[in-house]
């Protein structure tokens, strides 16, 4: 409480020269590798050098903006000094299409030296989105201690010294749209020893070769109502989703093509396997890319993008169209999983998709918490749907025989529905 109360303090004295853009007391700050931390971080003419600083002048109670242009910051530990509010995060924002800077490409936190290239704590409703991040020795990004509704989405996140994210003592954090590999412990991460980190959800991540398990869900405090949807899980060498025992309860998970994990892809209770999880290789273009090495120094060409017919590949991912969910639901509108850019287009294909901004949490649109009850629904649904479908067809009877019926629930429920009716 008390960094928190001089974070208030502090705010309340340097007072009104902050206000301005989207929300009420609100303000945009700007980084640039050419920038200067004396600046006043207020334009791109004038913004700070490093997102350190940014993240220090970023206090209250307020949906803060910070723009960070392209290039390499060798910086970590990444903390607001204030935070968001429900509906309206204080957001760090990658800004690699140059946007907001003028600064375009990759925007790269090396976290070489430092226990987290962003560690987020006791700061609810923070936006971590479209960073590469890696080096760190601890968890790439760390939400920690009452990070309550904080999100992590369209980030790269690889060859950390422990997880690639880390969720703890957090409720509701959302982990969107990243690409999580080649760190040295667990992909995904959610925990905690107090609070715990109930509904939680991770959607449309790609979960590749981490060397512990790619989504584990822990229960030293029981988590309940975790949504996992339309990841891309494979090739970790622990376990591919370990939902432990003791967090299952109002657990929803499908659309995951979880596969090739070498600890199993469900722990040995099985109970986080989707009716509508997938499994077989993801058919990524080229994980390690052309110079062979996956991560680390080599990782500017690593191309988790998937192949398809129809971008000038020999075969279809599985993950493509896969979800039944529509692109739209995700806004994942105008990002892409293609060689050719073309943005994804209606059911929404599993995995991390380039090019996406949006987050599910910032901007217009139903809150958060409404939009993930929606999917929820239409997941449990299907669930129901699908188990029922499956059960019939071993008895001969149901809609898996009746050729309208069983079109009208793949539509609604996905193309897995295919193979459950054989
Ligand atoms: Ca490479
Ligand atoms: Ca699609």
């Amino acid at each position: 409480m008390q960094p928190r109360l001089a974070a208030l303090l502090v705010a309340c004295a340097v007072g009104t020269t902050a206000l301005v853009a989207s929300g009420a007391g609100a303000a945009t700050f700007y980084v640039r590798i050419s920038g200067d931390d004396a600046n006043d971080g207020r334009t791109a003419a004038r913004a700070f050098r490093t997102i350190s600083r940014a993240a220090e002048v970023a206090l209250g109670r307020r949906p803060h903006t910070i723009h960070v242009g392209a290039g390499r910051y060798q910086e970590g530990n990444i903390n607001p000094g204030g935070s968001g509010r429900p509906g309206e995060p204080l957001a760090f924002v990658a800004d690699w299409d140059g946007s907001r800077t003028g600064d375009a490409g990759a925007v790269l936190v090396d976290a070489s030296g430092f226990q987290n290239g962003f560690r987020i704590s006791s700061r609810p409703w923070v936006a971590i989105n479209g960073f590469v991040i890696r080096g760190a020795t601890e968890a790439g990004i760390d939400v920690k201690s009452g990070s309550d509704r904080t999100t992590v989405a369209n980030c790269t996140i690889f060859s950390n010294g422990s997880r690639g994210i880390r969720v703890r003592d957090s409720t509701g954090v959302l982990v969107f749209n990243n690409l999580v590999y080649a760190n040295r412990g667990t992909g995904i991460d959610f925990g905690g020893e107090i609070e715990g980190a109930s509904e939680g959800a991770a959607i449309n991540n790609t979960v590749y070769a981490n060397d512990l398990d790619g989504i584990r869900i822990e229960a030293v405090v029981p988590l309940q109502a975790m949504t996992i949807l339309n990841n891309v899980v494979t090739d970790n060498s622990g376990v591919g989703l370990n939902l432990k025992e003791g967090s299952t309860t109002d657990f929803i998970g499908q659309w995951n093509l979880v596969s090739g994990n070498a600890s199993g892809d469900y722990n040995t209770t099985g109970v986080a396997r989707g009716e509508l999880d997938l499994a077989g290789p993801p058919l990524f273009v080229a994980p390690a890319g052309t110079d062979g090495t996956l991560g680390g120094t080599g990782h500017q060409d690593d191309d988790f993008r998937l192949r398809q017919v129809s971008a000038g590949e020999g075969s279809d991912s599985p993950a493509v169209d896969a979800s039944a969910l529509p692109v739209k639901q995700l806004s994942l509108q105008g990002a892409s999983t293609r060689t050719d850019g073309t943005p994804d287009s209606g059911n929404t294909d599993l995995g991390f998709h380039l090019q996406s901004k949006a987050d599910l949490v910032s901007g217009p649109g139903a809150p958060i918490e409404r939009r993930l009850k929606g999917l929820r629904r239409r997941a449990s649904q299907c669930e129901r749907k699908t188990e029922k479908a499956r059960t019939d067809r071993e008895r001969g009877r149901g809609v898996c025989f009746q050729t309208g019926a069983r079109k009208r629930l793949a539509h609604r429920c996905g193309p897995v529905v295919e193979a459950v009716c054989g």
